[in-house]
């Protein structure tokens, strides 16, 4: 007999589109779009598209958002001097950079870090208004604000990469590039001006929690697959009734390292881990360059890194 193993999709049954709840003040009215249904789509989750509400911060989030996006391309595009093919070619090298140090917290003229500036502010007010999004949503369907507290999470420690640092380092040329290598050459140079941080005991943590969740979410995923032949992902029946998939699911674990996490308890933990990546990641980029200039001298003068003779910091830190 063939074993039902669902790792991939699921059953796709349709029925009349889902119109969503009503709350008797007409937040039905602000939805648009008429839904459709998508095959593909269904593979990969629900097979009905929209409605979807935009709202005021929806609209005020896409609109400066795609300023963003465009001022980034179009100042990439005159790099090359405005050939497509070129801008294609060389697309993952190009980049908007910051300002030069020289000019500190000011504002510089727009093609010196200037364009940078104004890219910012729109992805800035861009990235907020999701977050006001998501918390408006949630409030209007009456759910707790967990989705908005994990985003400010993200948020942090993107407004520590791009403004809170910059600006107790005094000066905008501290922020990351836009650009898909040249910020990965920032995050690598970053790194080696502090003297590597691996040292960083927050971005020894900041990883901890990212491997966690990969962790958490892997058993989390790969338990609720092996019990859905039983029903396993109708989650409420299943915190409440005995004799379920989820008793059988939760015995699976306790047996196997005499430990279980609870229906409800799984998705505490994963909250936790997710939310704690991007916070305890933000403290550490907040203290580099501010509280500690190099981590291997940090490390060492705490005893957890070696000195090696007559190498870097070995005078200093050896008795
Ligand atoms: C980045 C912030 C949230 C983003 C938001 C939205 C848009 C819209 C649209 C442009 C993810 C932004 C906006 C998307 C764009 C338009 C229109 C969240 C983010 C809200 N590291 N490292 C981490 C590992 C090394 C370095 C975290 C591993 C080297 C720096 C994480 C390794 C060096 C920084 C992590 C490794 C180095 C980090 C990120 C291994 C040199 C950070 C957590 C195995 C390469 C960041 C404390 C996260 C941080 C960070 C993992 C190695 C440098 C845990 C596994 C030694 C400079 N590293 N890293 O969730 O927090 O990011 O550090 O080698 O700043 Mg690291």
């Amino acid at each position: 007999m063939i074993e039902y193993q669902n790792i991939f999709n699921q059953v796709q049954v349709q029925g009349p589109a889902e119109l969503g709840i009503t709350n008797g003040k007409g937040i039905e009215k602000e939805r648009g779009g008429t839904p459709f249904f998508s095959k593909i789509m269904g593979w990969i989750g629900n097979a009905q598209i929209g409605p979807i509400h935009l709202g005021f911060f929806g609209l005020i989030s896409v609109i400066t958002g795609t300023l963003a996006f465009n001022i980034i391309g179009l100042n990439m595009l005159a790099q090359v001097g405005w050939s497509f093919p070129e801008f294609l070619r060389q697309g993952f090298w190009l980049a908007l950079e910051p300002p030069g140090p020289e000019w500190g917290l000011r504002m510089p003229p727009l093609d010196q870090g200037g364009w940078y500036i104004i890219c910012s502010f729109f992805l800035l007010i861009s990235v907020l208004s999701w977050w006001v999004r998501s918390y408006v949503r949630a409030s209007e369907l009456k759910m707790g604000k967990h989705v908005a507290w994990a985003f400010a999470a993200a948020i942090w420690l993107f407004l520590v990469l791009g403004l809170f640092r910059p600006v107790l380092m005094g000066s905008w040329s501290e922020a990351v590039p836009y650009g898909i290598f040249p910020h990965l050459d920032w995050t690598t140079a970053f790194s080696i001006r502090y003297g590597n941080l691996y040292y960083n005991p927050f971005h020894a943590l900041s990883i901890v929690f990212l491997y966690g969740s990969v962790l958490l979410f892997a058993m989390h995923g790969a338990t609720i697959l092996a019990v859905s032949r039983l029903g396993g992902d109708r989650e409420l029946e299943q915190i409440f009734d005995r004799g379920t998939a989820s008793e059988r699911a939760a015995l699976f674990w306790r047996w196997t390292m005499g430990f279980n996490a609870t229906m409800e308890g799984i998705h505490r933990w994963a909250w936790w881990f997710a939310v704690l990546t991007p916070i305890t990641g933000g403290i550490g980029i907040l203290i580099t360059g501010t509280l500690v200039d190099n981590w291997y001298l940090w490390a060492i003068e705490h005893s957890f890194a070696p000195a090696y003779e007559g190498g870097y910091g070995y005078e200093a830190y050896t008795p």
